[in-house]
């Protein structure tokens, strides 16, 4: 079976060493200039370009002939893509499925909402290409993919909403919240897919001990985790250890994020993806 797992680049992952893997980037809108978030995106480039700009700036999903572009000419292909609560990612990837499936009768697409981003959809791309390597029928390979997908969490913290905000990603009461220096918002993706609030911290001891607390009450037992940061390595490492403390030999990584994470987290921002 000529298999290929697909991603948008809201998934921070570029390459999959030894699989069939391409990933569809989304554009970073800074004035009349425009970021690709491929591999060839310098993201300190694209940080201080945005620290230096003073008007309004956006964000573009991949259309659908990006999408068809990075399906290329598999056989079957699994796609997964940002929570389409949040963008249209999803939906121009379902219309490109559609489309390759009727231009190659018996070839088959099938799309995932993530209903997350970030470091959860590298635990999602990571368990297709595992069980990819085992001889299972397509649509058992969907089953199994989509029940793993029912086990994975994504936690955030962040200190500021600003660019979620001012591009309609949530609503403009919870960007209030984080409006005073120093105070971080935790939250999660929800089961539907959308931005929900946690707890609003101060000092970065009382955001480490709710993104705990928060994993021991979704009953994290010391799976795989995945820790993304904006320009805050530091802070990563010490969520990493202290993640460590308390499971000892957990498989935790620590990364940075890439521009699409790297724009909405902002300065200092962390993702968390983890199994429960
Ligand atoms: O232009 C587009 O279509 C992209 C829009 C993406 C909007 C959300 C990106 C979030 C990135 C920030 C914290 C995580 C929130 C996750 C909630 C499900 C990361």
């Amino acid at each position: 079976m000529d298999f290929k797992i697909v991603a948008d680049s809201s998934s921070d992952v570029l390459a999959l060493q030894g699989a069939a893997y391409a990933c569809a980037p989304l554009t970073i809108e800074i004035g009349p200039k425009s970021f690709v978030d491929d591999a060839s995106l310098d993201v300190d480039e694209l940080t201080s370009s945005l620290r230096a700009h003073k008007g309004k700036t956006s964000t573009a999903c991949p259309g659908t002939a990006a999408w068809l572009e990075a399906f290329g000419d598999a056989e079957r292909i699994v796609c997964i893509t940002i929570t389409s609560k949040l963008s249209g990612t999803y939906n121009a990837a379902k219309v490109a499925a559609r489309e390759y499936e009727e231009h190659h009768p018996g070839r088959r697409v099938f799309v995932l909402d993530s209903l997350s981003t970030g470091p959860e959809m590298r635990l999602l791309i990571e368990r297709a290409e595992t069980l990819a390597r085992q001889p299972l029928p397509f649509d058992v390979l969907i089953e199994q993919l989509q029940t793993y997908a029912r086990q994975t969490r994504l936690l955030f913290a962040l200190s500021s909403l600003h660019n979620l905000v001012s591009n309609g990603r949530v609503n403009p009461a919870l960007g209030a919240l984080v409006g005073l220096l120093g105070i971080r918002v935790v939250g999660r993706a929800s089961e539907q897919g959308e931005l929900e609030i946690v707890s609003k911290t101060r000092g970065e001891k009382k955001t480490l001990g709710s993104i705990l607390d928060h994993m021991r009450a979704e009953q994290y037992h010391g799976g795989k985790v995945y820790i993304t940061h904006c320009h805050n390595e530091p802070f990563a490492c010490a969520l990493r250890d202290a993640i460590l403390a308390d499971w000892p030999g957990a498989p935790v990584s620590v990364g940075p994020a890439r521009g699409l994470c790297s724009y909405y987290a902002e300065e200092g921002g962390l993702l968390v993806g983890y199994e429960t």
